[in-house]
């Protein structure tokens, strides 16, 4: 089974992509090759900053690897939390203080539409660098609900659903999320390259 790094320190994006590609790939994490470091996102794009995680760990660390960059982003605040999202509240992972500073900000306003995106970024062998993207459409709950998922899945219904990303099972989520849809195409492109 070709192997390939996952260039990712959150948990819940490594467990979901196992998932997701259990089977077809054997997917090595940071800590599986020793990588502990602190990967500095600089960029201001998704895309931008999933190369940089990728660049990083094949350039340090000499391994094929892919990385994700994702958020959510509300057009009643401009597109805020987006590239932030993961330290909205201040704390890097913080999800219960990140949904709560979401739903203070949005307090008092009616269109509560956001999106989901998601970005991977390929580095594999001596290709060009490919980019994935994916994006879901919802709108941001009142009030969380559901244990499942992580970050922001408790606020977030998307389209047509009368219930929140927590409350779905895994393979309901994946069937249409942002990074369901990114890896599909990663999946594509990997089998015919
Ligand atoms: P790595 O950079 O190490 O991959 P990270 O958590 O720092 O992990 P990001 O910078 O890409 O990752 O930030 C992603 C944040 O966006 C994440 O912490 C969540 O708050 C949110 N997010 C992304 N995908 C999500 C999903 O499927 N469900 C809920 N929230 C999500």
């Amino acid at each position: 089974m070709e192997k390939i790094v996952f260039a990712t320190n959150n948990a819940h994006k490594l467990a979901e992509l196992r998932q997701m590609l259990g089977g077809r790939y054997e997917l090595l994490s940071l800590s599986d090759i020793g990588c502990h470091d602190d990967i500095p996102e600089t960029a201001d794009s998704f895309e931008g900053n999933a190369l940089i995680k990728a660049r990083w760990v094949k350039e340090k660390y000499g391994y094929d690897c892919f990385a994700d960059d994702s958020g959510i982003e509300v057009d009643a605040l401009g597109g805020a939390p987006g590239i932030m999202s993961a330290r909205y509240a201040g704390t890097h992972g913080d999800d219960e203080a990140n949904n709560r500073k979401l739903l203070a900000e949005l307090e008092g306003k009616t269109n509560r539409r956001g999106r989901f995106r998601c970005a991977i970024a390929l580095l594999r062998g001596n290709d060009e660098p490919q980019i994935f993207c994916g994006a879901v459409e919802g709108d941001i709950m009142h009030t969380p609900a559901g244990a499942g998922g992580f970050g922001y899945d408790p606020l977030f219904q998307p389209l047509g659903w009368n219930r929140s990303f927590a409350e779905a099972t895994p393979e309901e989520k994946h069937a249409i999320s942002h990074r369901g849809q990114a890896v599909a195409k990663l999946v594509d492109y990997l089998a015919h390259h």
